[in-house]
């Protein structure tokens, strides 16, 4: 029953992402916009100063702000939320997206002591507002997943890119390349960044549960998507749905690493990965 994405709806979204390029969040927005092949213009954002987000409260990447041909703005917050809205717009009658991004209120709870940080999340992040009740099995499947792409398989990250000095170097080499920072920034970047989370990841480890041996938890991960895919091309059976989207968009961040070198060896998420990849890159959903 959903209505296609079509080239009207194109015709009329002007966007800017905000983003980091190797950010998985961020990664896994962009595998949503290519693939259906929406258009939209990047603001590489400096993860120092981060300047370029002087115009929001907000303070994460990614950021989507929409222009309407007047230039009048509205601005999207939170990948999963920025999905769900633009996915609302492009499958239902509804065209407003200033309207749509009101069924996703922001709720703030206020920081703890001196060096607490403010904590912002959004209601009904996961929802397309198909404007009917009721979700068949394929929706709440997909919706199941997306959750757990963000509760689950992003923690497993961090931990395993950064899993010892070298990873770490080859992480922040990695990153460094892909943000098109000046030589010198390269070099602090790559050393302090690297020395950082590695130290952070220890701690991340812990937090999130991971197994003693952090690759395990990865492999884990993989095999339970895998499971769930079954012997279906996609999740969303012969196309990619949002959560076959968003697994593949939060692995590509680490393409090419060691540990999504190793997962692709000990799993069988490879295949899987590559068919979702060539769906992306080749804007298989656009109209
Ligand atoms: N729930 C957010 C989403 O899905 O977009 C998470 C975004 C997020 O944590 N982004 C990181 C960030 O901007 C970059 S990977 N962190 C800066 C900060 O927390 O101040």
């Amino acid at each position: 029953t959903h209505r296609a994405y079509t080239s009207e709806d194109a015709s009329t979204l002007r966007l800017t992402l905000y983003q980091y390029q190797v950010c998985p969040f961020c990664c896994k927005l962009r595998s949503f916009l290519d693939f259906y092949g929406i258009k939209y213009h990047i603001v590489e954002v400096e993860p120092v100063m981060r300047k370029e987000l002087k115009f929001s409260d907000y303070r994460k990447v990614p950021i989507l702000v929409q222009e309407d041909a007047k230039g009048s703005t509205i601005q999207m917050n939170d990948s999963s939320v920025i999905v769900s809205a633009l996915s609302t717009m492009m499958s239902t009658d509804q065209k407003d997206l200033g309207q749509i991004v009101t069924y996703y209120p922001k709720i703030v709870t206020p920081k703890k002591g001196l060096f607490g940080r403010e904590k912002v999340e959004y209601l009904n992040r996961y929802d397309i507002m198909l404007g009917k009740p009721g979700r068949s099995k394929a929706e709440k499947e997909e919706k199941q997943w997306r959750h757990w792409v963000d509760d689950v398989l992003v923690h497993y990250l961090p931990p395993n890119i950064y899993r010892t000095p070298s990873e770490a170097l080859q992480a922040f080499d990695y990153i460094s390349e892909m943000s098109q920072y000046g030589a010198i920034k390269k070099i602090f970047s790559k050393y302090f960044g690297a020395a950082g989370m590695y130290f952070v990841s220890i701690k991340l480890k812990k937090k999130y549960n991971l197994k003693e041996d952090v690759r395990q938890s990865l492999y884990d991960a993989s095999r339970e998507w895998m499971a769930a895919v079954g012997d279906r091309e996609f999740m969303g059976g012969a196309q990619p749905n949002l959560a076959d989207l968003a697994v593949y968009g939060v692995l590509s961040s680490i393409e090419g690493l060691d540990a999504f070198n190793d997962t692709v060896r000990e799993t069988t998420i490879g295949p899987w990965y590559q068919r979702t990849k060539k769906a992306v890159m080749s804007h298989a959903g656009s109209p």
